[in-house]
């Protein structure tokens, strides 16, 4: 494992994150620093550096060489730290206001030194807590189609285009997601992790061959389907805000990817945080979902009008054509999201915080048959909208 063999590497300490921080003049001297690991994460370390006269600090991110949530047997490449600077910086050039600043980046140590924005909360937490998001739609809309429009062929042309796919290639932590999104939650897998009440309907989708070949259809387009420089990982874990404010972080996952991807595991967190909530308090996630989807549709239509290099750009229907399929993608993306955070590995606290048990196997049973829907009907679900009625249907076979 070469990077483990790295002898420049070691991990920080929250001392050692205070040197690096002072090393870095990013202070003045007179400050008083204090250092706190904050990462609750599935990889990384996280450090908190504050001078304490004035509350101000920066973030320290480091990889670590094996994945924290199971330890040193699954080791990592720490290469996924200059992914991640890289797409930080990428992502800031064409959509800086939401995307932190970056002071400093050292591809040895594995480390991406950033701007504090401790004042924001992570979605996903702000979500299990009921707190709304109003700007959040517009941001994550602007951003997916500021950010794929201007890392396509369409904007940059083939040859840069591809100049630029070459930085992203991130084969270790694709293969995460080939595994870990699309493979072992389709079958008998020592990763997938679930309550014995679900056996049943696993067990069903396990033998589910009309399943399996769209879910297999869908790993073929994020192996192969390179529109541009994606998230990779963009669930609501990896964005943070207030009402006026939406940052986008924890971009190791990066890479030259399809245009559905980002949207489908943003649809598919919101998804899991409606069906987690009563009927009453839905709306601003229902419309979440529609206002995302239709400011990147806009968006992007827009850019193109403006922007494309493209020679067939004006044929009418072309620019139809890649959001009609972006949408369909997204949605069957989403589908495969909403089952693995529900089976596999890799869970997420809006359904294992449910109560009573009972709820949590219902609303679990929900997730995996909206799952499924959104996978095999994805090219006749044409509209955000209509995403709600698969969640009211499946939602009528399992008593809330
Ligand atoms: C072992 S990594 C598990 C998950 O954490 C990351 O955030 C990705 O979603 C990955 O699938
Ligand atoms: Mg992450």
């Amino acid at each position: 494992m070469s990077s483990i063999q790295n002898t420049n590497y070691q991990p920080l300490t929250e001392k050692n994150a205070i040197s690096l921080a002072q090393k870095l003049n990013l202070f003045p001297e007179q400050s008083l620093l204090t250092c706190k690991e904050i990462g609750d994460g599935n990889l990384n370390l996280v450090f908190r550096v504050v001078d304490e006269r004035n509350n101000k600090g920066i973030i320290i991110k480091q990889a670590l060489p094996y994945a924290k949530v199971i330890g040193e047997s699954w080791p990592l490449t720490l290469k996924r730290a200059t992914i991640e600077s890289h797409a930080l910086l990428t992502f800031a050039s064409y959509c800086p206001e939401h995307i932190p600043k970056v002071y400093y980046t050292d591809d040895k140590l594995a480390v991406t030194v950033m701007e504090d924005l401790s004042h924001l909360d992570i979605v996903r937490k702000g979500f299990i807590n009921k707190k709304s998001y109003p700007s959040l739609s517009t941001h994550i809309g602007t951003f997916l189609a500021k950010t794929l429009f201007f890392t396509s062929d369409y904007a940059l042309g083939a040859e840069k285009k591809k100049q630029l796919q070459k930085q992203f290639v991130n084969p270790e932590l694709c293969r995460i997601t080939e595994d870990l999104v699309f493979t072992n939650p389709f079958f008998n897998h020592d990763t997938n992790n679930y309550e014995k009440e679900l056996q049943e309907n696993i067990q069903a989708m396990w033998n589910d061959s009309f399943l399996k070949l769209e879910v297999a259809k869908l790993k073929k387009i994020f192996l192969t389907q390179a529109d541009g420089i994606i998230h990779g990982d963009l669930h609501t874990g990896s964005i943070i805000a207030n009402e006026e404010e939406t940052k986008i972080i924890d971009t190791e996952f990066s890479f030259c990817g399809p245009i559905g991807f980002d949207m489908g595991i943003f649809f598919a967190n919101l998804i899991l945080q409606i069906l987690s909530r009563k009927d009453n308090e839905r709306n601003y996630l229902s419309n979440c979902i529609e206002d995302t989807w239709d400011t990147f549709n806009t968006t992007f239509v827009k850019l193109w009008k403006n922007h494309s290099l493209e020679a067939f750009a004006e044929v009418e229907g072309f620019v139809e054509h890649i959001l009609t399929q972006a949408f369909a993608d997204a949605v069957g993306f989403a589908g495969c999201e909403m089952i693995r955070r529900t089976i596999g590995l890799a869970h997420v606290e809006d359904l294992d915080r449910i109560t009573p048990h009972e709820r949590k196997i219902q609303v679990k049973s929900t997730a995996l048959e909206v799952g499924r829907t959104l996978i095999v009907n994805r090219q006749s679900l044409t509209h955000a909208s209509a995403i709600q009625d698969v969640i009211q249907h499946s939602e009528r076979r399992f008593v809330r």
